[in-house]
């Protein structure tokens, strides 16, 4: 099996990598990112050997022919992936998000490819805190930010190519990940790297609203179950039942780190900040068999913050240019 991982110098396609050579020795991956300020060549290192790296851009229509035509199947993560950096900047998310993945959509046209899309649970905007609804593969799509209104369209696209052109593709759309690798911008590794930095953690406004917390490797092993057994042409939401409000969980990280769970400071809210994301799960628990691993948040936290810990010089360097962005914004 060869396969073509783009965006696998990011946070969930690298997890993905060495999710794969554990499981899959024999597959032949090549990887395609760009390596923005997202991308950390070095979390490739120790598979430098077991993988091709190419360095090179979604939107790239002749490398991404050339690399699409090489391969069996294109599991497509890259992708601008903060909310945050889109209410600043939404231009290379419209680049990224949309114009290449109906890049990737022409080459696997051509090529008469397998592609697998990574979604986000955010195309479908936010529920009420007491709504006892969750998102299901049939709750119509209401995104609130330039990045998620980018994934939605690569979804839609994707959809489309599928229906008009005939290709073989599948699509998930996945909750909140959590582990290893996170770039420090997002939230929980934001926090901890705050607290390992001597620095309060940041709370979003009153941080009542609700994320539903998935391990990467569960979400890495639902896009294999997908790969495996997934239906041509049909998307499949990935969670773990892991809902929780900001406040809680930055409460329980303050807690395991050894710090008063008060010690956080309120900033600036997120404009259009979407209160809650929650995920039925029922399809693939029940067409595919795929069953959630990490499912004690606590845990997964304690193991996410050993890592950060532990792995210093991977997030150092970053830390003040990250900060310095959110302090302009208050946050
Ligand atoms: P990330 O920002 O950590 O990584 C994105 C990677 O894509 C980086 O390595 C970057 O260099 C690369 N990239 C960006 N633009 C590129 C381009 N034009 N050409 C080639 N490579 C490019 O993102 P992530 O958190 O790992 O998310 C991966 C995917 O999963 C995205 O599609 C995202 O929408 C989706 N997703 C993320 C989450 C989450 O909680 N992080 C949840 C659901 C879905
Ligand atoms: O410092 C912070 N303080 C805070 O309260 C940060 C960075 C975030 N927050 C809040 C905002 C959100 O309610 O925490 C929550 C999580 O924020 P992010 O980590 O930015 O994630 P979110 O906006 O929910 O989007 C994430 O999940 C879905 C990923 O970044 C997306 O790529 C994915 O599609």
């Amino acid at each position: 099996m060869k396969m073509l991982v783009t965006g696998a110098a990011g946070f969930i396609g690298a997890n993905f990598i060495h999710y794969t050579l554990k499981h899959r020795p024999e597959y032949e991956l090549t990887v395609l990112d760009l390596l923005t300020y997202a991308g950390d060549e070095s979390t490739l290192e120790s598979v430098r050997d077991k993988i091709t790296f190419v360095k090179g851009d979604i939107c790239d229509k002749e490398l991404v022919d050339k690399l699409v035509g090489g391969n069996d199947i294109v599991v497509h993560f890259a992708a601008e992936s903060h909310n945050d950096n889109s209410l600043r900047n939404p231009w290379p998310f419209i680049q990224t998000n949309i114009v290449g993945t109906a890049t990737i959509l022409e080459a696997v046209r051509k090529h008469e490819k397998r592609l697998h899309h990574i979604s986000t649970d955010e195309v479908y905007g936010d529920l009420e805190l007491d709504d006892p609804a969750k998102f299901t593969e049939t709750t119509p799509y209401n995104p609130s930010s330039p990045y998620s209104s980018s994934k939605a369209s690569s979804d839609l696209l994707v959809k489309a190519w599928v229906r008009s052109f005939g290709v073989k593709a599948t699509i998930s759309n996945c909750s909140n990940n959590y582990g290893p690798y996170q770039h420090i911008e997002k939230f929980i590794p934001r926090q901890i790297t705050n607290i390992l930095s001597g620095v309060k953690p940041k709370l979003y406004g009153k941080g009542e609203n609700v994320r539903d917390w998935i391990h990467v490797d569960d979400h890495n092993a639902a896009v294999h179950t997908i790969l495996d057994k997934g239906k041509i042409g049909e998307l499949y939401l990935i969670g773990a039942n892991g809902e929780q409000n900001n406040k809680t969980v930055i409460e329980m990280i303050l807690e395991l780190m050894g710090k008063d769970k008060s010690d956080y400071e309120h900033v600036n809210d997120r404009p259009g900040h979407d209160m809650r994301y929650a995920i039925d799960n029922s399809k693939i628990v029940r067409e595919l068999g795929w069953q959630p691993q990490y499912t004690d948040l606590r845990a997964g936290l304690e193991a996410t913050i050993e890592w950060y810990t532990e792995n210093n010089d991977w997030w150092q360097a970053k830390k003040a240019e990250v900060e310095a962005a959110y302090a302009k914004q208050g946050q």
